[in-house]
């Protein structure tokens, strides 16, 4: 039989690394799009590339998304039968500093590879998945968040990508593409970007305990998040698009913690035994082994807006694509904190 191929815009990043070995091993020829940059970006997917089973099913193009005619040009010469948009600037805080930027990546990205697909007629042979997320949900007052509650976004981030997500219903819509909205909740692993607080945390943490760290600075610390695992939320992206038509999900665990739970639940991972002192900003943890004061608070990692409370209600995606978290928090934590342990032996 004729092997799939896929194309993934944003394959050096977190979920592009998990999804490319996931198709890889369902025996798909995989096109992943990676942008020019300074150093070497190519980290996460490095294992895939050195793999001989993989090796010769992987291969790397230049794109970019702020690029109509890359993005024309490369789908018209891989000619895939399923595309998936992971590309984005990701990061909540930053799209505040580079708002444009932000909804031009997130939001004009999405469009121009829509456009590309309804350019080169392809609307009838593609299959387009559209990383969605629950920063749509921002100031929501629902005590769980599904596909029926209504987006209400508070930064740039959130506003590009609720654009994404109306744009790709409306090429459904209009043109009978088949395409899906993935609205992911918060999902971390080993290899997520060192600026969110999952890894900030962890590697912080680690660090602290072997002495190589001293303090670990963070911002809000009574949000709550729904933390999943990323190879759990890459499979349900496949899923999606493997349906009878294309339909928009919210995935998600249906539990939330607080980033302060998050600390503590690692801190005692790690065996470091925490005291926490203060109110608002001035709030920090104490090391109770050695009275050292190893977490501060930093007005430079709030946000002018936050999104206060996200839970999901993942029961339609349970239902119709017989998808199920496999991993708890405690696991996620647990193989992070692994992880870190084994890269700070090396
Ligand atoms: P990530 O680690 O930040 O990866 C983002 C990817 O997009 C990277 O490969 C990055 O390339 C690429 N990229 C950025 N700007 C680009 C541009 N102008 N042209 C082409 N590629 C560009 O993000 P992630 O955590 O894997 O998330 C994947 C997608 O899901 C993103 O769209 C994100 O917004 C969305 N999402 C994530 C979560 C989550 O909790 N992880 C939840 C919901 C939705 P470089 O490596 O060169 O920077
Ligand atoms: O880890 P975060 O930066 O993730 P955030 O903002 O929830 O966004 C992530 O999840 C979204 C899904 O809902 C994705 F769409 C998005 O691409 C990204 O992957 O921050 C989580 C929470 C926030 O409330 C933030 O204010 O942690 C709080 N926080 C506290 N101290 C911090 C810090 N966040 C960061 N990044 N760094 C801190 O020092």
């Amino acid at each position: 039989m004729k092997k799939k191929r896929a194309l993934i815009f944003g394959v050096t990043g977190q979920d592009g690394a998990y999804l490319s070995k996931f198709l890889l091993n369902k025996n798909y020829i995989v096109f992943g799009v990676k942008r020019r940059s300074s150093i070497i970006n190519t980290q996460r997917i490095d294992d895939i590339y050195e793999d001989i089973n993989y090796k010769s099913n992987f291969v790397l193009l230049y794109g970019d998304l702020t690029d109509a005619s890359s993005i024309l040009n490369l789908i018209k010469k891989v000619n895939p039968n399923e595309i998936y948009n992971l590309a984005a600037q990701s990061h909540v805080k930053v799209s505040f500093e580079v708002p444009e930027y932000s909804a031009d990546v997130n939001g004009l990205g999405t469009l121009r590879i829509l456009e590309a697909i309804r350019s080169l007629n392809l609307e009838k042979k593609v299959k387009f998945y559209q990383a969605g997320t629950s920063e749509m949900f921002g100031k929501t007052k629902s005590k769980f968040q599904n596909e029926k509650t209504p987006f209400h976004p508070v930064s740039p981030y959130g506003v590009s990508k609720c654009f994404a997500h109306w744009i790709t219903k409306n090429y459904r819509d209009a043109y009978g593409i088949y395409a899906c909205n993935g609205i992911l909740f918060n999902h971390e692993s080993p290899i997520r970007g060192e600026t969110f607080v999952t890894k900030k945390i962890i590697q912080g943490l680690v660090r602290i305990k072997q002495g190589l760290q001293k303090k670990l600075f963070l911002g809000n610390l009574y949000s709550k998040r729904d933390w999943g695992h990323a190879r759990d939320y890459v499979e349900v992206m496949w899923k999606m698009l493997q349906q009878n038509k294309p339909d928009d999900f919210v995935i998600g665990t249906g539990k939330t913690f607080t980033i302060k739970d998050f600390v503590n639940k690692a801190a005692k991972k790690i065996k470091l035994d925490i005291r926490w002192t203060g109110k608002g900003i001035k709030e920090k943890a104490i090391n109770i082994e050695n009275k050292k004061i190893i977490i501060e608070c930093r007005a430079r990692y709030f946000r002018p807006l936050e999104v206060d409370y996200l839970k999901s209600n993942a029961l339609r995606a349970k239902k119709i694509l017989k998808w199920f978290p496999k991993k708890s928090l405690d696991n996620l934590i647990d193989e992070m904190i692994e992880h870190e342990l084994e890269n700070n032996n090396d």
